[in-house]
């Protein structure tokens, strides 16, 4: 991958960038075989690949469990916040930057092994957002939904109640970008990278913790950097 990542250049025809990391991924270039027919027919439509490192990011890489997410303009984007609050509402990206702004630096680790050291990040801690809304006494949970159609996280409401929890609206000094989750994604700083759900489109506050996309496919809902190994069936 790190050859591919330093060979290939910016805006380079999607063709060639597909060609370059079908050769840098070698073996697993068979699998992104369907990708390179869609890159051809898109002509120079962006095409990612799981796990390309998205170039001037520090070394994100980009990860998305569905093909292709459909980007949402900001004006017309809106995060519904609902289940077990006061009252139900929604809210565009004016309403997110009217409330309480937290900025926060922290690296971020992904439990693959990746980390990105001493990224900015910037939006309405969750707490706030919480508290803007109004949650009922019977919640105990809060669970996450992207607006990709699959993926979603939870966390307790005790964890969602921690400072360094973020609704993010900015990452990088710039407004989170489509690769990376934008307009608004998730930024659970003390957690594994798979709890900061990119596309957030709902938020749902619940009595218990519903698992996640990779909660239930064996990973640790207390996904604490260091102090969980991620899978809790993790072979020793
Ligand atoms: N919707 C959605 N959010 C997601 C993921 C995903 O596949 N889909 N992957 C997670 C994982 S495992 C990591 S490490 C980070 C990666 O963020 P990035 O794509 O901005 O690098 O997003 C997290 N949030
Ligand atoms: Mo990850």
């Amino acid at each position: 991958m790190a050859d591919f990542d330093t060979e290939r250049a910016e805006g380079a025809p999607v063709g060639r960038r597909i060609v370059l990391g079908m050769l840098g991924l070698g073996a697993a270039g068979v699998a992104v075989g369907a990708s390179v027919q869609r890159g051809v027919n898109r002509a120079l439509a962006p095409v990612n690949q799981i796990g390309e490192v998205l170039p001037g990011t520090g070394g994100f890489r980009y990860y998305s469990v569905v093909g292709s997410v459909r980007p949402r303009r900001p004006a017309e984007h809106r995060v519904t916040v609902g289940g077990l609050v006061r009252e139900r509402r929604s809210f565009g990206m004016a309403d997110l930057a009217a409330l309480p702004q937290t900025r926060l630096t922290r690296d971020f680790q992904c439990v693959t092994g990746w980390r990105v050291p001493e990224v900015m990040w910037a939006g309405v801690a969750l707490p706030d957002l919480l508290d803007a809304v109004g949650v009922s006494s019977r919640a105990r949970a809060v669970r996450f939904i992207s607006f990709d159609g699959v993926y979603t996280e939870s966390l307790t409401l005790e964890q969602a109640r921690r400072r360094d929890v973020l609704v993010a609206t900015e990452m990088l000094g710039a407004p989170v970008t489509h690769d990376h989750g934008g307009p608004v994604r998730l930024f659970v700083a003390p957690m594994y990278g798979y709890k900061s759900l990119k596309w957030l489109g709902g938020i749902e506050l619940t009595e218990k913790v519903v698992s996640g996309y990779w909660e239930r496919r064996g990973y640790d809902v207390d996904a604490w950097v260091g102090r969980s190994n991620g899978r809790n069936d993790a072979p020793t």
